[in-house]
């Protein structure tokens, strides 16, 4: 199968990205995924600017392939963050959980592509209009922090509204996903659940098992109330936060209910108070892969299931 115009500007093998997963997706992991002939993708929650530059200055020396940094625009350490990608001349940027428009102008001169993760129509009419070079249509499916719309509703219709690249995510996992999003305009993917799992991935072994142990409705979203809304799986944690989110606790109160508690689960694994984001796909992801294995078996099962399905037409 060709792989695409996306995947050969970006001098990728697959146009598959892996999600900057806070907290999740270091150097380790994203230099793998390089390695291996995707996009790996640095995640940098609410890191700080020393962290981050450690993070990139680590993954040029595990990969010579190119690799891409995420910023969580509600990062209190955003302004940091986004001057160390211009220092460091990160090749990708991608943007998630707000508005990248203040700092589109100062990546693209340096020579950055950006990438905003987008959740609505607007939000893409409004990243090309300030010269993103793709963007990433992400679907409600997805772990973490989750707009409304579904990935099958989300993706034609901002491939219909813009006219840079479109890459979809949320609630891919497998070939049939990524031919799915071809068949819906998408020029690639980015999948995070599934590389939770990966070999090279060094989240607690607690974590893992939530989600090779997951089914299809083990996860439930939570932190509509403050407006960030976090798809994760079920447990004891998300449990009480849904019990307490609409009595009259105050916002602050809720606010710290949470505060590190994605740390817990993916440090710690601590099974009770930890906060284990994951997409609705964890149901479908039964091993442990390498990076590599889970490339080449996304992409031969995307080739497989495009062959197969011409029937339906011919
Ligand atoms: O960003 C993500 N997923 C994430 S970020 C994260 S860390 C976090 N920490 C504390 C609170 C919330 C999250 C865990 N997972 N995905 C990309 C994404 N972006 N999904 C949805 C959006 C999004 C939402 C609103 C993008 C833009 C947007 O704009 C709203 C506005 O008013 O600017």
């Amino acid at each position: 199968m060709r792989k695409g115009i996306i995947a050969e500007e970006l001098g990728l093998k697959y146009p598959i990205f892996q999600g900057g997963m806070a907290w999740v997706a270091d150097a380790q992991l994203a230099a793998a995924v390089s390695n291996a002939g995707g996009l790996g993708i640095i995640g940098t929650a609410n890191a700080d600017g020393k962290f981050v530059r450690e993070q990139v200055q680590k993954i040029k020396t595990l990969t010579d392939r190119p690799y891409g940094v995420n910023v969580m625009l509600l990062n209190p350490n955003v302004e940091e963050i986004a001057q160390v990608l211009v220092e460091e001349k990160v090749p990708v940027v991608t943007t998630g959980a707000g508005n990248s428009t203040k700092y589109l102008k100062m990546w693209n001169d340096a020579g950055c592509k950006v990438i905003p993760v987008v959740p609505s129509v607007a939000f893409a009419k409004l990243a090309e209009r300030n010269g993103a070079y793709a963007v990433v249509a992400e679907g409600t499916e997805s772990g973490g922090h989750v707009g409304e719309l579904t990935t099958m509703t989300l993706v034609p219709q901002v491939v219909d509204a813009v006219s840079i690249p479109v890459i979809a995510a949320g609630g891919i996992a497998d070939g049939r996903g990524i031919a799915a999003a071809f068949a819906m305009g998408a020029q690639g993917v980015q999948i995070g659940t599934r590389f939770v799992t990966a070999k090279e991935c060094h989240v607690h072994q607690n974590y893992k098992d939530k989600i090779l142990k997951a089914n299809d409705t083990s996860t439930m979203v939570t932190g509509r109330r403050l407006g960030h809304p976090v798809r994760q799986i079920k447990n004891q944690f998300s449990r009480e936060y849904a019990k307490i989110e609409y009595t009259d606790i105050s916002n602050e109160e809720l606010d710290a209910f949470a505060s590190g508690k994605l740390r817990m689960a993916v440090f710690d694994g601590d099974e009770k108070n930890g906060c284990f984001l994951a997409g609705q796909i964890a149901g479908m992801i039964k091993e442990e892969q390498s990076c590599q294995e889970i490339l080449e078996d996304l992409w031969t099962d995307a080739e497989r299931v495009i062959e197969e399905t011409y029937k339906w037409v011919k």
